[in-house]
Formats: structure tokens, C-alpha cells, sequence
């Protein structure tokens, strides 16, 4: 399938639409700050920022009769190509509009889909987008689909008395079912990854949020890194996992997962063809959800997130919150967004918080640590040797009287694996 994405710099007006009928004054402003954030991510030069102020909804063209006229004389006299809105537009409504403007349009599903066409690098990504595009157009299809045709040979398909815009409906149709077993097939294999996870006792723990709030940032952190952390708004479009690059004074192996961000009113197309990449987040056995602490549209997005996540069906699962980014808050008065949630303050650029967040992660998915000194005999030598190695071992010194001790750190869960748990009796919780 063609890409869509914009040409870079190609100039368009951004229409904020406000339905006066459920005015809040500070989302409004939150919302459609946000769409020309979206607008610009898209490579858009954005030449103008139009308001509607309606009641209603107009069924021909979204906007009122006289708003209409208003932004036709505004692209006409600017040469606009190109005119996006912050709604939802009917198929009807975007062909109308475009046939009153001269210009193309394109509605808050379309833009975010052609964000997402741009970024999308993985297999399963690609196959997601082209999905929820082809969803998408399908029921906004007017003319022909010359491309596709070419592809499957063209004229020869045409069933006798079928008309054209019949046949690109098939086409579609048939493309949309093909790109569902593929996807399908992915998804088994990408199962198969997952049990085979349980089998080897591994733990998973999942990074989600808002986009922009520093997910990548600290997945870096959190593993070998490298993944390309930008503040524009989804960097991240697949999710990528790797194992933590420290060690959880465990047996076990804690994996990390990279997902993409989330953002308010999320076209419902994307998180449909999207939701068996999000199911992931089901086999997760902890969130972080990662909150920008230092956006003054903090619980704005923190309670979008929520209601992602609850749509998912993941909301009772365990969550810690990352309030990211403090190094940016001057006097670190950051207040709780919920009490139901175990809170940590980080910063992704100076490491700040990070080992209270991993000492958190560990409690969660091990149990408590235990702490002190122990003194290890010489048959004692294997046990010692395991500590070292899962890193529970901290700091050794010679005592007194000339007797190796060792600072042990090691979780609950790990510490019932042993046989030789006297050893372990004087540890006390940190
Ligand atoms: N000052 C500061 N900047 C940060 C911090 N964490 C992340 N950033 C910046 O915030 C921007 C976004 O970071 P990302 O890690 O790409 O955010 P993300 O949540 O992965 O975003 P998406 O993938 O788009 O959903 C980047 O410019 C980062 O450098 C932090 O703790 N402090
Ligand atoms: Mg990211």
C-alpha cells in the first residue's frame, strides 16, 4: 500500500473545533495545543489555527454554513492544499468539505493514522497501520484504487457487471482479510514467545503512558539501550523487549517492555488494529506507567492512560508510577496523582530515582528484600558463588578476626530456594 504521509513542510490550516455544548475551558486548550503538536509531528507547517465555535454538529460539512464560508475564503486567498480538523468527520462530511474548499481534508483519524504510516518499522507494525488505513478508507471510498489493481493484474478481476467502485471495495476487502491472517499468524508465533517466557521463569515488566512522557528514555536506562528516545509525539510505534541490564538479586530474568504511547481520544480503528499488539501488555506481570511530572497537563493524560488501560483490562494489574522528568521541576514539590499507586519520583536524563525504582520493581515482583552481613563457610562456597552471580552480593570485608563477610541483599523469593536458609537468619527487611 501507498504511503500517505505528508510531503515534508507542506503548508496546512489546523481547525480546532469547540462544541459549545460540553465546554470546559482547560480541555479545550489542552486538546487542541495537542492537535497542532499531532500537526506538526506530521511534518505539517502549520499556517493557521482556525476556531469554530457551534452548537452543533452540521450534518452536510461538520461546520456551521457561515464557519464553512470563513475558512473557504481563508484557503482560497492563502492557497491552502490542505485542511485538518480535530474531530471526527463522516465520509460524506470530508467529501464535502473538500468539494467546498478545493483542498484536501483530512479529519484527527486520518492524521494520527498517517503519523503512525510514517513510523511504523516493524513487520507487525507495518501490517497494523496498513490495516487500520485500509479500515479506514474503505468506507470512504468514492473512486477508484488504480495501485491496487495494477497490483492483482487489474481489469481481469472485474466480475461481469460489477462496478468500479464495487470492484476496489473487494479488493480492499480481500486485502484487509489477507493482511488479518498475517497478522494472526504473528501473533501466534509471537504466543509461542510468551509461553515459552513462563516456561523459563522469566518476569515482564511493561512500560506504559502517555506519549512524550519518557517511556524510551527510561527503557534505555532499564536494559542495554539504544533505542531512539525524541521528543515528538509517538517516537515509539513497536514494542520492543530486552532483559533488565542489572541484576534483581534473583534467580529469575526481568524483561522489559517498550510500548507505544497513548494519547487522548485514540481513533478507535487504531486501538482495534493495534489491541493484539496491547494484549501483550496482559502477559505483563507489572506496569510502569511512566507520567511526565513536569507537564501542566499531568492528570489530563494520567487519567487518559487509565481509561486506555481499563479498556484493555489491565487496570488491576500491579503498577508502579514513574513521575518522570523532575529534574525539570524547580522546587521538586511534585504531589501524588492517585493514593492507589505506589509512586516514585525519577528522571530519565540524570538517573535520579532509578535505583529506588528498581529496588520497587524487585520488591513487587519478588517479595521483600532482606539485607545484612552473613558469614559463609567453606561448603557454603556454591551458595555464595549463586549470590554472586544473580548480584546480591554487595560489599566484602575481612573481619577482626580475620573471617571473610559478605553484605548480602536478596529477595524473599529467591531466599526460600535455598536448603541452607539459617544461613540467611539474621537478614533483615531493608
Ligand atoms: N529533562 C528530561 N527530559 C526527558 C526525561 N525523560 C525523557 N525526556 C525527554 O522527553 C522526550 C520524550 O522521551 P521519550 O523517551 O522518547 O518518550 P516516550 O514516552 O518514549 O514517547 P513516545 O515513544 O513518543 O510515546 C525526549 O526528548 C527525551 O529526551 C527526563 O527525565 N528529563
Ligand atoms: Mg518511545
Amino acid at each position: 500500500m501507498e504511503k500517505t504521509s505528508q510531503p515534508k513542510d507542506q503548508r496546512a490550516i489546523i481547525v480546532s473545533i469547540d462544541l459549545l455544548r460540553a465546554h470546559q475551558d482547560h480541555l479545550e486548550q489542552f486538546n487542541s495545543n495537542e492537535f497542532i503538536e499531532l500537526a506538526k509531528s506530521s511534518g505539517l507547517k502549520v499556517e493557521h489555527h482556525f476556531f469554530s465555535k457551534q452548537n452543533f454538529v452540521a450534518a452536510s460539512h461538520f461546520l456551521s454554513k457561515g464557519k464553512a464560508d470563513e475558512l473557504k475564503y481563508i484557503v482560497e486567498s492563502e492557497n491552502i492544499k490542505l485542511v485538518v480538523l480535530d474531530c471526527e468527520l463522516s465520509p460524506s462530511q470530508e467529501r464535502n468539505l473538500e468539494k467546498l474548499l478545493c483542498a484536501r481534508v483530512l479529519d484527527r483519524t486520518g492524521l494520527i493514522l498517517d503519523i503512525f504510516a510514517a513510523r511504523a518499522q516493524s513487520d507487525i507494525g507495518k501490517l497494523q497501520v496498513e490495516l487500520a488505513q485500509l479500515s479506514f478508507l474503505s468506507t470512504r471510498l468514492v473512486r477508484g484504487w488504480s495501485h491496487l489493481e495494477r497490483q492483482k493484474g487489474g481489469i481481469g478481476l472485474r466480475g461481469p457487471g460489477e462496478t468500479q467502485l464495487e470492484t476496489d471495495r473487494r479488493l480492499i476487502s480481500n486485502r484487509i482479510k489477507q493482511l488479518k491472517k498475517k497478522l494472526d499468524k504473528q501473533h501466534n508465533q509471537k504466543n509461542l514467545n510468551r509461553y515459552s517466557r513462563k516456561k523459563g521463569n522469566n518476569k515482564l515488566v511493561a512500560l506504559v503512558g502517555y506519549t512524550n512522557a519518557g517511556k524510551t528514555s527510561l527503557f534505555n536506562l532499564l536494559t542495554k539501550g539504544g533505542l531512539d528516545a525524541e521528543d515528538k509525539l509517538f517516537a515509539t510505534l513497536d514494542t520492543t523487549t530486552r532483559r533488565s541490564n542489572f541484576k534483581f538479586q534473583t534467580f529469575e530474568t526481568v524483561l522489559f517492555s517498550d510500548t507505544v504511547g497513548f494519547i487522548s481520544n485514540l481513533p478507535t480503528k487504531l486501538v482495534e488494529s493495534f489491541k493484539a499488539t496491547l494484549d501483550d501488555l496482559a502477559s505483563a506481570d507489572l506496569l510502569i506507567h511512566v507520567i511526565d511530572a513536569a507537564d501542566s497537563n499531568r492528570d489530563i493524560k494520567t487519567k487518559e492512560v487509565d481509561l486506555i488501560l481499563d479498556e484493555l483490562g489491565v487496570n488491576s494489574m500491579p503498577q508502579i508510577r514513574a513521575l518522570n522528568k523532575i529534574d525539570l521541576i524547580k522546587n521538586k514539590e511534585i504531589w501524588p496523582t492517585n493514593n492507589l499507586h505506589l509512586e516514585i519520583k525519577i528522571s530519565s536524563e540524570t538517573g535520579e530515582g532509578l535505583e529506588e525504582l528498581k529496588n520497587k520493581v524487585s520488591e513487587c515482583l519478588f517479595g521483600n528484600l532482606l539485607h545484612g552481613w552473613v558469614q559463609f563457610s567453606p561448603v557454603q562456597a556454591s551458595v555464595r558463588s549463586k549470590l554472586f552471580d544473580s548480584g546480591c552480593i554487595i560489599e566484602e570485608k575481612l573481619d577482626s578476626s580475620g573471617q571473610h563477610q559478605s553484605l548480602v541483599s536478596i529477595s524473599q523469593s529467591m531466599l526460600e530456594q535455598f536448603e541452607e536458609i539459617d544461613i540467611f537468619k539474621n537478614l533483615k527487611p531493608i
